[in-house]
């Protein structure tokens, strides 16, 4: 029988927390049909201004990969997420002009402007490899988690939001995840209990942070 990870112990553990995350109302709302679409496209708009900040956070865990971790396929898992940002940049374009968003009038939310300040502090070089992609599966995970929940057997989603469950939710992403939280594993097995510990607590402020980032859909307290 194989080991408990570090991973399998954190969520179990937070199992509540992380559950606020990943079957967040919003995304209940998507997955049963009743969102609302003003909520949608704040998201949208919001979402892509973090996704610009997620790109140099994935760049520093890529450079992190080269020179800290043991492991070579580290650096291709990183860097084929790093391709499918370059889509999503793309895609935010496309479906922002599809809901008639204006992208470059979007003001970051309070709750975004935290997130991102967060992944700055990330990309310090003084934050080791095991913190840092513990961070950056956990960002992952949360969407991974949360569409493929909408995308579920019996699902009313709107037609117009089909196409971004399954950019979270598709297998391949799934995968992707699972990859991410390999590597997280491996490190962390290895690691010191203070690393771990420390990771644990990067884990728990990125559930918290994603918890924020889907209650601006429902507007600024
Ligand atoms: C807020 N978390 C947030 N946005 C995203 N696009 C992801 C995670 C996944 O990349």
């Amino acid at each position: 029988t194989a080991k408990t990870t570090v991973t399998e112990t954190w969520l179990r553990k937070h199992r509540l927390q992380y559950n606020g995350a990943t079957r967040h109302p919003f995304i209940l709302s998507i997955r049963d049909g009743s969102v609302n679409f003003s909520s949608f496209k704040r998201w949208l708009g919001q979402d892509y201004i973090f996704v610009r900040s997620f790109v140099p956070f994935a760049a520093s865990i890529l450079m992190k990969s080269c020179k800290e971790s043991s492991d070579e396929s580290d650096m291709e898992v990183i860097l084929g997420g790093m391709a499918s940002l370059n889509e999503e940049i793309n895609w935010f374009k496309n479906e922002a002009s599809k809901f008639h968003v204006s992208l470059t009038s979007v003001v970051p939310q309070n709750a975004n402007v935290k997130y991102c300040k967060f992944l700055e502090s990330l990309m310090s070089p003084e934050i080791e490899y095991p913190m840092a992609i513990t961070a950056f599966w956990a960002i992952e995970a949360v969407y991974q988690e949360s569409f493929a929940h909408c995308l579920e057997e019996g699902n009313s989603i709107p037609q117009e939001l089909q196409e971004t469950c399954e950019r979270w939710g598709n297998a391949g992403f799934g995968a992707y995840c699972r990859s991410l939280r390999d590597i997280v594993d491996r490190c962390l097995q290895k690691a010191s209990l203070e690393v771990v510990s420390k990771a644990e607590v990067f884990f728990l402020s990125v559930v918290e942070h994603e918890v924020e980032f889907w209650n601006m859909s429902f507007g600024e307290a």
